[in-house]
C-alpha cells in the first residue's frame, strides 16, 4: 500500500486538474461521505500561526498544501478569495533548507516560485513560506514570513484509498477524483487482469519446462527448453512472456548434432558409412578397410558420439614394409621402389666388387606378404693356391681378406749366406692367380784364392769351394814376416774377410836426428830395415853420451839405441852474500848458453862486472862477483863533547851509529844521531857543542844594568848587576847569573820610585798636587791654601824628596781671631744701695760657631730696666779678625728700675747656662778627634762641624 505522500507525487505529474468542491470552512460537518476526491480547503475568518495551520489542516483534512506545478497555482489564485494576510503553504525552513513539510523533501531549483527579491532570509523565524493570492503583484508567488504570524490556513483532501485499485496498479490523483494507472503486463478497471501470451508445447526431440506467476502463459511466464542425447536447441533457450502479450524470443526446436563430413575414404583402401538419422551425424558409424599389400593404420571403424564428434580420424592405408637391407661387404645394392624404399614391390639387385664373387642370385623382391623373395646374397674374395717356405729361406704373408685369399702379398727371404734367386714378393690377383712363382734361395759364392809370394795356403770348403763359411790360412818362409791376416773366411756378403796375406822382410824403428845433432844412414833393403847402418854427430857446444853408430839386426831391432848430444855443462853458481842471482838459460841451468846476472842489496856494491855466461867451451866467461859493504868517512867527537858508535857491518859502514852528546853548560847544536847511509853518506853533519843562552836582559826603567861576559853575552856564565837612578829603589837582590841550564839564577829586578806619607788636605783649607811618577812619591808637589777666615800656619808647598821625605810637615788652618770683648764690657750690675748710675755696661750674648770670639762669632746686646742701648745692637767677628762696629753702652731711664733688675737676673742666668753647654760640646770633640786618629771616622758626618771650638783644633 502506498503511502499518502506518494499520492502527492503521482499528481505533480497529472496535467489534468478538476475542480469537484470548494468547501468554505467554518462550517465543516457536512462535508464527508462518497468517494474520497483530492480539494482544497482554506480557512476563513481565522487566521493562525504556521503551526497551528498546519495542525488544523492534519486535523480536518489530509495536510497543508504542497504546491508543485503551474496549473496548482493558477487554479488556486483564480479560486481562492483575497486574505489581506494570504496563506501558509506546507514548505519550512529546516536545517537551514527549504522542506516540504508533507514529503520531507527539499525543495528543488525547478520548483522555485519566489517572489520578486524572495526569500530575503532576514532572519527574526522568517522560516515559513506565505503566497500572494489576488495580491495584485506578484500573485501567486511565494514569500518567507515569521512562523508565528497568523495567516489562512490552506489545506488538501487526497481520494486514493488502499481498496480503490489492485496491487498492479498506482492510484492517481485527480482534482476532485483518481484513476488507476495499471502495472505492464496488467489490464481491467482495477488492473487486477494478467496479459495472456501464445502456448508452447514439447519441440521434436525435446521438452520444455514453463513457470506461471500470473496464469497459464500469461505475463511473466518463462519456458526452458531441453533437447534429448545427441541433439541440441536452435533457438533461445528460455522464453519469458512480456508485458505487450508476446514471448520475447520464438520457440526452440532441437537439431541433430552434425560431425565433419568424411568425402574420402583412405588412399589405397575403402570407406562404408551407415548414416541411420542423417549424413555425418549423431549415431553414424563409417568403417575402413585397405587393398592387398597395404596395411590399415587406426581404427577399422569410427562414430559420431553423441557430442558431435568423430571417435576418431579416418585410417590410412600404408604398403606392407620388408626388413631393411644393407649391401653385402665388397659389394653394392641398387634398389627400385614402388610404393617406398623396401616396402611392397621393392626390387633389389646385388654386385661385388672387384675380386670378390656373389655367393647367390643376384635380385631379391618384397612380397605383398612384406617378406623378401630370396636372401641377399654375400660377395666373397677369391682364392690362390697355398704356398709355402723354400728351403734355406722363410715367407711372411699379409692377408687381407684371408689366407692365400685375393689381395694376400707373400714376402720370402733367405737365410744369412744365401740369397733369392728371384723377386722376393708375390700378390693374389683378382683371378685367383699368384702373380709371380715363388723363388728359390741359393748359396753366396766367393772369389778363388791363391798363395803369397815365399808363403803357402790351406782351405776348408763345407758349402762348396770358395763358398759362404769356406775358411783358408797362410804362412810365410823363415826371415819373412806375413803381412795381413793368417786366417781368411768368405762371408755371406761374398767377400773374404781380408785380402791375401804379403811376406815382407823385418823392419826396425824409425830413427831420427837427435837433438843438436845430426845423422847419416845407409840401407840394404829400405829405410831402416834389415841391414841399414846410422852415424851419429852433434853440434858446437854438444857432446854425444854414447857411441856414435848403430844397426837394424835380422830381429828388427837396432843394435844399440841411439845417443843423445848433451849441451856442455859449467859449474853450479850460488847468489853471492848480500846479493842475488838472476840467470837465463837456453839448454839447461848452468849449460851451454846460460847467462847469470848478479845484483847487491842496499848498502852493498858488486866488485866486478855484474854477468857471465857459460861457453861452448863448459867454463863461465868470468869469474862470479862480490857484494860489498858501502863505506862513509869517519867522524871525530865536537869540542866539549862526546862520540859513541856501533858498527854492525864495519867501522864507519852501512847501518854504522853514531851518537853524541855536549859537557855540562854546552848545548849540543845539531843531530844527536847520525847514521851511515847506502849512499855512503851521513844522515847529517857532525854536530857542534856551544854554551847554553839564557833571555836577553834590558835595563830596567829608572835603573841601569851592567853585565860580565865568559863565553858570549848572556851565556852561561854570564853575570849582571843592576842599580836604579836617583829616587828609586831595587825590588830585590840587584844580581843575577846564566846557569848551566839556560837560565838566570833569578830574575832582573824593577826600580821602584820611593814613597812619600800619603797627605791628606787640611781641616778647612784645600790642597792642590802634581804627581810627575805616582801619587804622593819622589818629586810629587803640593801646593796648600786656607777657607775665608782661616789662616794656614807653615810654608804653603810641600815637596816629596829622593829620600821619600815631605819638605815639611803638613801646614793646619787656623780660624781668625777677634779681640775678646769680655775685657771690655763694663759691669752691669749696679752698685747695691745707690743711686742707679746714669751709663751701665750692657748684658752681652754671644753665639760661637768656629770660636769663642773668633771668625763668625755673633754678640747680641740688651740693655736692664731702666736702660736703652746706646749703639749697635749686634756685632760680628769679620774674615779679617775685626768686630764689626764698637761695643755699645746702656743710658739710663728714669722708670721702670725693677723691670731691668729683672732682667738681669735672667742675663746671669742665661749666660751660665750657655757656659755650661760649651763645656759638653769640648768633651765632645775630645771624643771625636780620638776616633778619627784611628782612621775610620769622618768628619765631613760629623755633627759638631759647625760648632767647632778652637779650643779642641785638630793639630
Ligand atoms: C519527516 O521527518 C520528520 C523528522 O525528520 C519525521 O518525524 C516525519 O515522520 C517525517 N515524515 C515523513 C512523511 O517521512
Ligand atoms: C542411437 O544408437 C543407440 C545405440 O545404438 C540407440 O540406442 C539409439 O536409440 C539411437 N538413437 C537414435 C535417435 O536413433
Ligand atoms: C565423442 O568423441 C570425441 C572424440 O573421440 C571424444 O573426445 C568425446 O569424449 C566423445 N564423447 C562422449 C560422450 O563419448
Ligand atoms: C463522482 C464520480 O465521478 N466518480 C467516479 C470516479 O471514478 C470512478 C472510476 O474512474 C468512477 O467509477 C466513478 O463514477
Amino acid at each position: 500500500m502506498l503511502p499518502w505522500s506518494n499520492y502527492l507525487r503521482q499528481s505533480l505529474y497529472n496535467r489534468l486538474l478538476v475542480i469537484l468542491l470548494m468547501t468554505i470552512y467554518h462550517d465543516l460537518t457536512g462535508e464527508t461521505g462518497g468517494v474520497q476526491a483530492w480539494t482544497y480547503n482554506y480557512s476563513v475568518n481565522q487566521n493562525l500561526d504556521w503551526d497551528s495551520a498546519r495542525q488544523w489542516c492534519r486535523q480536518h483534512y489530509t495536510d497543508m498544501v504542497a504546491i508543485q506545478n503551474q496549473e496548482e497555482i493558477v487554479y488556486l489564485n483564480t479560486m481562492l478569495p483575497r486574505n489581506s494576510q494570504y496563506y501558509w503553504i506546507g514548505l519550512r525552513k529546516v536545517n537551514e533548507m527549504w522542506t516540504w513539510m508533507g514529503t520531507n523533501k527539499t525543495l528543488t531549483k525547478e520548483a522555485e516560485n519566489w517572489a520578486t527579491g524572495e526569500p530575503n532570509n532576514v532572519g527574526d523565524g522568517q522560516d515559513c513560506v506565505e503566497i500572494y493570492i489576488k495580491r495584485g503583484k506578484d500573485e501567486a508567488k511565494w514569500n518567507d514570513e515569521r512562523c508565528t504570524k497568523k495567516k489562512g490556513a490552506l489545506c488538501y483532501t487526497a481520494s486514493c484509498s488502499e481498496h480503490c485499485c489492485s496491487t498492479h496498479a498506482e492510484c492517481l490523483e485527480n482534482i476532485g477524483n483518481y484513476t488507476c494507472q495499471c502495472d505492464p503486463g496488467f489490464k481491467g478497471p482495477r488492473c487486477q487482469e494478467a496479459v495472456a501470451c501464445d502456448t508452447v508445447s514439447d519441440p521434436d526431440q525435446g521438452s520444455v519446462n514453463c513457470d506461471h506467476p500470473h496464469g497459464l502463459f500469461a505475463f511473466n511466464s518463462s519456458c526452458q527448453f531441453h533437447c534429448a542425447q545427441g541433439y541440441q536447441l536452435l533457438g533461445a533457450s528460455q522464453l519469458l512472456c512480456q508485458a505487450t502479450g508476446f514471448w520475447d524470443h520464438p520457440a526452440a526446436q532441437c537439431q541433430v548434432k552434425q560431425c565433419s563430413s568424411l568425402d574420402n575414404g583412405p588412399h589405397r583402401g575403402t570407406m562404408n558409412c551407415s548414416n541411420p538419422i542423417a549424413l555425418h551425424s549423431y549415431n553414424s558409424t563409417c568403417a575402413f578397410s585397405c587393398d592387398l599389400g597395404f596395411d590399415l593404420i587406426g581404427p577399422d571403424r569410427i562414430q559420431c558420439n553423441h557430442t558431435g564428434q568423430w571417435t576418431g580420424n579416418v585410417s590410412t592405408c600404408t604398403a606392407l614394409q620388408c626388413d631393411v637391407l644393407t649391401s653385402p661387404p665388397h659389394g653394392s645394392m641398387n634398389c627400385s621402389d614402388l610404393h617406398g624404399q623396401f616396402h611392397y614391390g621393392s626390387q633389389c639387385l646385388f654386385s661385388c666388387e672387384e675380386g670378390f664373387l656373389l655367393n647367390g642370385l643376384a635380385d631379391t623382391e618384397c612380397t605383398s606378404l612384406g617378406t623378401w623373395s630370396r636372401r641377399a646374397p654375400l660377395c666373397l674374395a677369391q682364392q690362390c693356391d697355398v704356398l709355402t717356405s723354400p728351403p734355406h729361406g722363410s715367407m711372411n704373408c699379409s692377408d687381407l681378406y684371408g689366407q692365400f685369399h685375393y689381395g694376400s702379398q707373400c714376402l720370402f727371404s733367405c737365410e744369412e749366406g744365401f740369397l733369392l734367386n728371384g723377386l722376393a714378393d708375390t700378390e693374389c690377383t683378382s683371378l685367383g692367380t699368384w702373380s709371380r712363382r715363388a723363388p728359390l734361395c741359393l748359396v753366396v759364392r766367393c772369389g778363388p784364392l791363391s798363395p803369397p809370394a815365399m808363403g803357402n795356403m790351406s782351405c776348408v770348403d763345407p758349402l762348396g769351394a770358395s763358398s759362404f763359411t769356406s775358411s783358408c790360412g797362410f804362412s810365410c818362409e823363415e826371415g819373412y814376416l806375413l803381412r795381413g791376416d793368417t786366417n781368411l773366411t768368405c762371408l755371406s756378403t761374398g767377400q773374404w774377410t781380408n785380402h791375401t796375406p804379403a811376406c815382407e822382410p823385418l823392419q826396425c824403428d824409425v830413427l831420427t836426428s837427435p837433438p843438436h845433432g845430426s845423422m847419416n844412414c845407409s840401407d840394404l833393403h829400405g829405410q831402416f830395415h834389415y841391414g841399414s847402418q846410422c852415424l851419429f854427430s852433434c853440434e858446437e857446444g854438444f857432446l854425444l853420451n854414447g857411441l856414435a853408430d848403430t844397426e837394424c839386426t835380422s830381429l828388427g831391432t837396432w843394435s844399440r839405441r841411439a845417443p843423445l848430444c848433451l849441451a856442455q855443462q859449467c859449474d853450479v853458481l850460488t847468489s853471492p852474500p848480500h846479493g842475488s842471482m838472476n840467470c837465463s838459460d837456453l839448454y839447461g841451468q848452468f849449460h851451454y848458453g846460460s847467462q847469470c846476472l848478479f845484483s847487491c842489496e842496499e848498502g852493498f856494491l858488486l866488485n866486478g862486472l855484474a854477468d857471465t855466461e857459460c861457453t861452448s867451451l863448459g867454463t863461465w866467461s868470468r869469474r862470479a862477483p862480490l857484494c860489498l859493504v858501502v863505506r862513509c868517512g869517519p867522524l871525530s867527537p865536537p869540542a866539549m863533547g862526546n862520540m859513541s858508535c856501533v858498527d854492525p857491518l864495519g867501522a864507519s859502514s852501512f847501518t854504522s851509529s853514531c851518537g853524541f852528546s855536549c859537557e855540562e853548560g854546552y848545548l849540543l847544536r845539531g843531530d844527536t844521531n847520525l847514521t851511515c847511509l847506502s849512499t855512503g853518506q851521513w844522515t847529517n853533519h857532525t854536530p857542534a857543542c856551544e854554551p847554553l843562552q839564557c833571555d836577553l836582559l834590558t835595563s830596567p826603567p829608572h835603573g841601569s844594568m851592567n853585565c860580565s861576559d865568559l863565553h858570549g853575552q848572556f851565556h852561561y856564565g854570564s853575570q849582571c848587576l843592576f842599580s836604579c837612578e836617583e829616587g828609586f829603589l831595587l825590588n830585590g837582590l840587584a844580581d843575577t847569573e846564566c846557569t848551566s841550564l839556560g837560565t838566570w839564577s833569578r830574575r832582573a829586578p824593577l826600580c821602584l820610585v820611593r814613597h812619600c806619607p800619603l797627605l791628606v788636605e787640611p781641616w778647612r783649607g784645600w790642597m792642590n798636587c802634581t804627581h810627575p811618577h805616582s801619587p804622593f812619591s819622589y818629586s810629587s808637589h803640593c801646593l796648600l791654601q786656607c777657607n775665608e777666615g782661616f789662616l794656614l800656619t807653615g810654608a804653603p808647598t810641600m815637596h816629596c824628596n829622593a829620600l821619600g821625605v815631605w819638605s815639611q810637615d803638613l801646614p793646619s788652618c787656623q780660624v781668625v781671631q777677634c779681640e775678646n770683648l769680655l775685657h771690655r764690657l763694663p759691669s752691669p750690675l749696679p752698685t747695691p744701695s745707690s743711686t742707679p748710675p746714669p751709663t751701665l755696661g750692657p748684658s752681652m750674648n754671644c753665639s760661637h760657631s768656629l770660636g769663642e770670639f773668633s771668625f763668625s762669632s755673633l754678640c747680641l746686646f740688651t740693655c736692664s730696666k731702666g736702660y736703652y742701648l746706646n749703639g749697635t745692637e749686634e756685632l760680628s767677628c769679620t774674615s779679617e779678625g775685626q768686630w764689626s762696629d764698637l761695643v755699645p753702652s746702656c743710658q739710663r731711664n728714669i722708670t721702670s728700675v725693677q723691670e731691668s733688675s729683672r732682667m738681669l737676673v735672667y742675663a746671669v742666668v742665661g749666660a751660665a747656662s750657655a757656659a755650661g753647654l760649651l763645656l759638653l760640646l769640648g768633651l765632645g770633640m775630645v771624643v771625636a778627634k780620638k776616633l778619627s786618629k784611628k782612621g775610620d771616622f769622618n768628619f765631613a758626618n760629623s755633627l759638631w762641624e759647625e760648632r767647632e771650638n778652637p779650643a779642641f783644633e785638630i793639630s
